[in-house]
């Protein structure tokens, strides 16, 4: 596995369960507008965190495209979720800003609450369609540029469900981590 290294920050690709990263303080959800359980990413956290998730995101919900909020992991093995709402593609337009909000918000969420390792799906490339080549290329410009202005955040992990979706993220991030 290779690891970029960016200012201060060790940046993986790997492939896995976002459900499933207990070595990591946050994991980022690719959430729905409500905040609630659903498909994909969302499903297997709320799955994994059980209801008291759900519960306690109902009173931060709605949130919009490219926003984030967070919350404590309840039986997950993590601190915390930080939760996004990526951008349907070819509907929340234009796509590839609300995406790079998505990750710059959580990595500056990450940052005030003092998270040293947070991980991330690959957000908008399931149910909100967005090609995974353009997604992994918004995604590791976006993160390479928001690491420059943490210091708590040492740790950034991509979480990829397949190894052909890994190999896409890790040839972005070899691109923009420099
Ligand atoms: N671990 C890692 N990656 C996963 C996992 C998992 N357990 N499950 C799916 N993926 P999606 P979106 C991959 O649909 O496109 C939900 O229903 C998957 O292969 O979870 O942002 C919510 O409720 C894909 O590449 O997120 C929202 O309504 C990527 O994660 C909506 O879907 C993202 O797929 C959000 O859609």
């Amino acid at each position: 596995m290779t690891t970029y290294h960016v200012h201060n920050t060790d940046i993986e690709c790997i492939v896995g369960d976002i459900a499933a990263q207990s070595d990591v303080q946050a994991v980022v959800n690719a959430a729905n507008a409500e905040l609630q359980t659903g498909g994909g990413v969302a499903g297997a956290l709320h799955r994994a965190a059980g209801p008291g998730l759900a519960r306690e995101c109902a009173s931060m919900a709605p949130i919009g495209p490219g926003e984030a909020v967070i919350s404590g992991g309840h039986d997950l093995p993590n601190k915390h979720v930080i939760h996004v709402l990526g951008p349907v593609y070819g509907v929340d337009e234009p796509a590839a800003d609300y995406l790079a909000a998505c990750h710059r918000q959580a990595i500056r969420l990450a940052e005030t609450h003092g998270i040293t390792s947070i991980a991330f799906p690959a957000i908008s490339t399931g149910a909100f369609g967005y090609p995974l080549d353009e997604a992994a290329n918004v995604a590791a410009a976006a993160v390479s540029r928001a690491v420059a202005d943490v210091d708590a955040v040492t740790h950034v992990r991509f979480v990829l469900f397949e190894d052909f979706a890994r190999k896409i993220y890790a040839q972005a991030f070899a691109t923009h981590a420099v």
